[in-house]
């Protein structure tokens, strides 16, 4: 699969694809991504990519032709490509809406700016408009790295097996389980003794009560739009019984 962001500021995304899974998934050709630079598609001497807006206000707006330009350019008409614009006012992005792009040949992120991207962008020639959460951020940048991330981990082979399988938050619909690692004992704080057990059904029914208790406590709304298991039910109300008598 292959991402092309097109943004004013190239430099960066160096560092942040150079690491970790991204940098493995580029290196084994599973992914690959291309920074564009929207400077590179305008046509005057200062390569002006804003203008004043219509209508008054202060504030810079993204010119149409630059944009309609570069991802004209960009696009491969041989693949099943669509086209983002970063934006805070666009859909809120999340993990179902991660996986429906990864089924993507190329997705095309153009980085917007706070003050805004001029209308015809997402008029005519976005396909999708993302926002990262309910927060300004000056550009669309750190969006483009974020989704960027989220959607190569649903691109087949990127996410080692033992990792993807697992309990993944939004996969399961519940938060992880906790988890712990040596010392036993750490300043007087004690790993739970039910891991140590070496039983592993028990250990599965607690790490499954624990991840409904995080749930309950942090994020009740994932709970309630979730169906759950007979054995889940009956942790559930386990857990709330506990609740009452503390
Ligand atoms: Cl995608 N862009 C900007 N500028 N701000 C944001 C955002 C995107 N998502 C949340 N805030």
């Amino acid at each position: 699969m292959r991402f092309d962001i097109v943004t004013i500021f190239p430099g960066i995304f160096e560092s942040i694809f150079s690491a970790g899974i991204i940098k493995k998934a580029r290196d084994k050709g599973m992914i690959d991504i291309k920074i564009h630079d929207l400077r590179d598609y305008t046509t005057d001497k200062h390569r002006q990519v804003d203008d004043r807006p219509y209508g008054g206000l202060e504030g810079m707006v993204f010119k149409p032709e630059p944009v309609f330009k570069a991802v004209e350019n960009i696009k491969q008409s041989t693949e099943k490509s669509l086209v983002c614009l970063l934006t805070p006012q666009g859909k809120l992005f999340n993990s179902a809406l991660a996986e429906k792009l990864a089924s993507y040949e190329q997705v095309i992120l153009i980085c917007g700016r706070y003050e805004g991207v001029d209308e015809r962008v997402s008029d005519y020639l976005s396909d999708e408009e993302i926002s990262i959460g309910d927060y300004v951020l000056s550009g669309g940048e750190l969006a483009a790295a974020v989704v960027v991330e989220a959607v190569s981990r649903f691109v087949p082979g990127v996410v080692g097996r033992e990792e993807s399988v697992r309990h993944d938050s939004f996969s399961t619909g519940l938060l992880d389980f906790p988890q712990y690692t040596r010392p036993r004992d750490f300043r007087g704080y004690k790993v739970p003794p039910v891991l140590f057990s070496g039983d592993h059904q028990k250990i599965a029914r607690w790490r499954l009560k624990k991840a409904l208790e995080k749930t309950l406590a942090k994020r009740p709304d994932m709970l309630k739009s979730r169906k759950l298991s007979p054995q889940e039910e009956e942790l559930l109300s386990e857990i709330q019984e506990e609740r009452k008598e503390s």
